[in-house]
C-alpha cells in the first residue's frame, strides 16, 4: 500500500491508533493536520471534499475517503499479523473494536477532550451534567478491561491484534481525563507490553 493520506488532528487518540497500526505493518502515511479546536473539519471544503460528517480521522486512498478510525485500522491491517486467523477470533477482534467505540471512547476520550482541551470552566451546562455519567461508564470500561486481562496477555486470540491497538489509544492517556490507571494493574502490564514492542510509536511521535 502506498500514497495514503491521513487527515488528522495529531492530538486525537482516534488518529493515533491509525498511525500505530500503520507503524506495525510498515505502511507510510502522508499526514495532513487539522485543528479541531478551531473548526477546521467543519469548513464547507472539508465537508464537501473530505468527510460530510465533519470529523477526523479520514484516510484518503486516491480519490476515495475512508472514515471511522477502527475501520481504517482494519483496512491497514487486513491480511497482516495484526489480524488473527479464524472467523471466530476475527469477529471477536471486531467485537472489542465496536465495544471501544460504544463503551470506552465516548466516555474516556470525551472526558479527556473536555477536561484537557476545552477545560472544565469552559464547558457548557449540558457537558457538565454528563461528567458524572461518563466517569462512571469510563470506570466500568476500565474494570472490564482489567478483568479480561487477568488471565491473558492480549484481548483476542493470545496475540497482539488491532483490537489491542484500538483499545490502547485512549486507555494510555486516560490519566488526562483524571482516571487513575494505577488502580488497574493488568492494564498497566498490558500497556507496558505494547509500549516495549518493536515498531511501537507514541502519540507524540
Ligand atoms: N467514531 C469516529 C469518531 C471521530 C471523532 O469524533 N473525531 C473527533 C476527534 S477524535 C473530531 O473530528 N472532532 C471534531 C468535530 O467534531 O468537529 C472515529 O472513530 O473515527
Amino acid at each position: 500500500m502506498s500514497g495514503l493520506i491521513l487527515h488528522e488532528d495529531a492530538r486525537s487518540g482516534n488518529c493515533y491508533k491509525i498511525r500505530l497500526t500503520a507503524a506495525h505493518v510498515g505502511i507510510k502515511l502522508e499526514r495532513r493536520n487539522y485543528d479541531i479546536m478551531h473548526g477546521e473539519t467543519r469548513t464547507p471544503e472539508f465537508l464537501s471534499n473530505i468527510n460530510a460528517n465533519g470529523r477526523i480521522p479520514v484516510l484518503q486512498d486516491g480519490n476515495r475517503f475512508l472514515t471511522e478510525s477502527n475501520a481504517i485500522c482494519f483496512f491497514l491491517a487486513n491480511g497482516s499479523k495484526l489480524i488473527p486467523d479464524g472467523h471466530f477470533d476475527q469477529a471477536d477482534m471486531l467485537r472489542w473494536m465496536f465495544w471501544e467505540q460504544y463503551n470506552h471512547e465516548p466516555n474516556i476520550a470525551t472526558l479527556r477532550f473536555w477536561l484537557r482541551f476545552i477545560g472544565i470552566e469552559a464547558l457548557n451546562d449540558a457537558q457538565r451534567m454528563q461528567i458524572t455519567g461518563k466517569r462512571e461508564n469510563g470506570l466500568h470500561a476500565l474494570d472490564l478491561m482489567d478483568n479480561h486481562l487477568k488471565d491473558r496477555k492480549w484481548f483476542v486470540a493470545d496475540q497482539f491484534s488491532v483490537a489491542d491497538i484500538c483499545l490502547f489509544a485512549y486507555t494510555h492517556v486516560a490519566d488526562e481525563a483524571d482516571f487513575d490507571l494505577e488502580a488497574y494493574p493488568e492494564i498497566i502490564r498490558w500497556m507496558e507490553r505494547i509500549m516495549t514492542m518493536d515498531g511501537h510509536v507514541g502519540l507524540e511521535d
